[in-house]
């Protein structure tokens, strides 16, 4: 790949990478698509604050005209959740066309990864992947999250899976494509707003040095794909499971009878949630991407000292 006609790496970023210093990936579409303004940038900010008071240094990523960008600026985290909706979502599908029209776009999982990935960053926090979604069985919808879990080598941080997904699908997915799932001080994977779901992860492990090792392992054998940490949301900010399973299923329910289907599903579903619960699913969902960001830092750092 001609790397520098289509990714930019900030400075920072590229100079923390060069002096083996802790990196964390955070993506895009959370911003413009997970959450409205003005909180949308506001978290963004501190995750970042975050992520640099936790010792590591944060790297943004979005398509900025026409190039996967790395470390962007505030100004440019500014853009993009002000502009929200009407900034392309993009996922690996979407990178030829964006890319060679010169477009911006909002980087889901799957391509903060990509970036990630090229620019040599290991590790990625956010709040939630894309996964196998309910009635995936007739729709095929099966989020492009999860092929790039099995095949690009970035540890991703997420607060599990909410269950506008099919969890169990989800991890039998994982599991076919050899995809690591760990519970960090949990044997149960976490739900997002809730920390149980009933389903198993694969592996508990309770210190960031652990899940280090893990990669370092995974690493040095040539084994492809990313591993998938699942960080259960901090036991204050939890929602009640009952009432959050409520409130997703009448969400699901309402998408269904709109015939909302594809990359709008996932936005639609949180922006429902949200005034169902009016409005603690969001303060649920900032409070746990922090904890994330926590956490990737943690594991970014031990890395850099294996
Ligand atoms: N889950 C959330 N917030 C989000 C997303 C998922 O709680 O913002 C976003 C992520 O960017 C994820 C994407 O990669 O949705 C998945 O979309 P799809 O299912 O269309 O692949
Ligand atoms: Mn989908």
């Amino acid at each position: 790949m001609n790397l520098n006609k289509y990714l930019w790496v900030s400075d920072e970023v590229k100079q923390a990478l060069a002096e083996n210093r802790p990196v964390v990936a955070l993506e895009s579409t959370i911003i413009s698509h997970g959450m409205p303004y003005p909180q949308n940038v506001e978290t963004a900010l501190l995750v970042e604050q975050t992520v640099r008071e936790s010792g590591a240094v944060p790297a943004t990523i979005a398509i900025i005209a026409g190039k996967i960008s790395v470390g962007i600026t505030k100004d440019q985290i500014e853009y993009l959740g002000k502009k929200g909706l009407g900034v392309t979502k993009a996922s690996r599908r979407d990178l030829p066309v964006l890319l060679s029209r010169g477009e911006d776009g909002a980087t889901t999982v799957a391509t903060t990864m990509i970036g990630a990935a090229l620019a040599g960053i290991k590790v990625f926090a956010t709040g939630g992947i894309g996964g196998v979604h309910r009635g995936a069985e007739t729709t095929m919808d099966i989020s492009a999250d999860l092929e790039e879990l099995a095949q690009t080598d970035v540890t991703v941080v997420c607060a599990g899976a909410k269950s506008i997904l099919d969890l169990g699908l989800t991890l039998e997915y994982l599991e076919t494509k050899g995809v690591t799932v760990i519970g960090y001080g949990t044997e149960e994977l976490p739900a997002f707003y809730c920390r149980k779901s009933g389903f198993k992860v694969d592996y508990r492990l309770d210190k960031a040095e652990e899940i280090a090792a893990a990669i370092h392992v995974k690493n040095e054998c040539g084994l492809s794909g990313g591993l998938l940490v699942t960080n259960p949301i901090p036991e204050e900010f939890a929602m009640d499971e009952a009432e959050m399973t409520a409130q997703i299923d009448k969400a699901v329910a309402m998408a269904s009878e709109l015939g909302i289907k594809g990359k709008e599903i996932t936005p639609f579903l949180l922006d429902k949630i949200k005034t169902l619960t009016e409005g603690r699913s969001l303060e649920a969902n900032i409070k746990l991407v922090l904890n994330n960001a926590r956490l990737g830092a943690a594991i970014a750092k031990a890395l850099c000292s294996i």
